[in-house]
């Protein structure tokens, strides 16, 4: 495969950017090899500067729920360009927004738009310790919300790729506000709170994980942190970023029937547009500036590109349930065919295949991975034309411009490495 207009660009690109990328984890250190510069999407597919097409498992790592350059969404941005691009001023398109978020995800029942998943994040702890007037924030190792000095505490994604010292340049002050326990280990919760239960401002979750690879709540575990946060007056707070709209229309707390007090939510809402949203209980949300004093602010929170193409990803989910079907029969198929030695999880349209034997329910036993087998695994597909995360700790997504003939090409690749690992 000639990667030699990627190469280039990387040499290039490294002269003015950290690594040659603006977010560590396109760097393919995991992996090992070039990153590839994309020229373009379409579908289900991306297309790079050496004009070789791939089958994305990435979508943009979860917002391209639709795939690539979705229609509705097109034409949504199309139209909103002839009336401007920012105004720093309310538009009703964002009340439109928040009602349909409302309307799709009950629990927010009011909502602040930003710019990020990490301004979400950042904003809800924030919140929840202004509410509360505590300062302590329980995690779970191997989940990752964003770069946030106090969460960036034993996170997944590209810390865990990088295997990175925990939260470099975070203050200790800051990171020792935050207590990072074992994901699933509800024993390891019931403990914290009996020692800090009344300090405990948050528990932040991603209620399926996908920074550690894919990792699904163990049965019981998310009605436990529901109910240890009611009793001790912590507030809950589901980190929807990867999951809302994808694992399920309502996110993973209509999955998994968890109210939560706050949620976070990025990616598809926005189609691939930079917006994000933290929300959740109106009593909560209302101690939010300029109504009560916790200060949250952005210069383009709710800008008018990406609220529309908010608003046509989440109309069309809204319109078209039958979308979570066909999401549904796609990632199982894909799933469906992996020999023994393999583990994979999947919850809906996200997926990991784990390099190891055993079950993985946590960060520790993700760990366990073969990450070199795993960096040989990834290259033989993208070989192939398929594009899976560059890491064994990220989860790999299926969209529905996803064809029954792309997961076909994909389920053959898999067996062929399989099948070549035997020869
Ligand atoms: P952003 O600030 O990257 O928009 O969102 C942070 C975030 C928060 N919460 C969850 C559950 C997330 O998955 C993320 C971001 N996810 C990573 C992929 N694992 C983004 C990819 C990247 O860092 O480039």
């Amino acid at each position: 495969m000639n990667t030699s207009k990627s190469e280039q660009l990387l040499e290039r690109a490294r002269l003015t950017i950290p690594g040659g990328v603006n977010s560590p984890v396109r760097a393919f250190k995991g992996v090992g090899g070039t990153p590839r510069f994309i020229a373009r999407g379409e579908g289900s597919r991306l297309i790079d500067a050496d004009g070789n097409s791939y089958i994305d498992y990435v979508c943009s790592w979860g917002p391209l729920l639709l795939g690539h350059r979705p229609q509705m969404v097109i034409d949504a941005l199309r139209e909103v360009l002839e009336t401007g691009t920012s105004f720093g001023a309310p538009t009703e398109r964002e009340i439109d927004l928040a009602e349909l978020i409302r309307e799709l995800m009950p629990s927010m029942e009011m909502v602040r738009l930003v710019n990020s998943g990490t301004e979400a994040t950042m904003s809800a702890l924030r919140l929840a310790r202004g509410f509360t007037g505590r300062d302590l924030c329980v995690k779970f190792e191997g989940c990752y919300h964003g770069h946030v000095d106090s969460l960036l505490v034993k996170a997944g994604s590209g810390v865990a790729t990088l295997g990175l010292p925990d939260a470099a340049g975070v203050p200790k002050a800051f990171a020792e506000t935050t207590i990072a326990l074992p994901f699933n280990s509800i024993a390891a919760v019931e403990a914290t709170f009996a020692k800090h239960g009344d300090q405990i401002a948050s528990v932040i979750v991603e209620p399926v994980a996908g920074n550690m690879g894919c990792v699904p709540p163990a049965p019981g575990f998310l009605e436990a942190l529901r109910a240890l946060c009611t009793k001790h007056g912590a507030l809950l707070t589901l980190d929807e970023v990867m999951t809302g709209f994808r694992v399920a229309r309502g996110g993973a707390q209509a999955r998994y029937g968890i109210k939560p007090d706050l949620t976070t939510i990025g990616k598809v809402i926005g189609g691939g547009l930079p917006i994000a949203a933290y929300g959740g209980r109106r009593d909560i949300m209302e101690k939010i500036a300029p109504v009560g004093p916790v200060y949250q602010a952005g210069t383009l929170s709710g800008n008018p590109l990406a609220v529309a193409a908010g608003l046509a990803m989440l109309g069309h989910l809204k319109a078209h349930p039958e979308v979570y079907d066909v999401l549904e029969a796609r990632s199982a198929q894909l799933c469906a065919h992996v020999p023994e030695g393999i583990t994979v999880n999947r919850v809906g349209a996200m997926f990991t295949m784990f390099f190891t034997p055993e079950p993985v329910t946590d960060y520790e036993t993700a760990k366990k991975s073969d990450t070199a087998r795993f960096a040989k695994f990834f290259h033989f597909l993208l070989e192939g034309g398929v594009y899976l995360a560059p890491s064994q700790f990220e989860a790999g997504f299926v969209s529905a411009a996803h064809s029954e003939a792309d997961i076909k090409h994909t389920v053959d690749r898999v067996a062929e490495f399989f099948a070549s690992e035997r020869r």
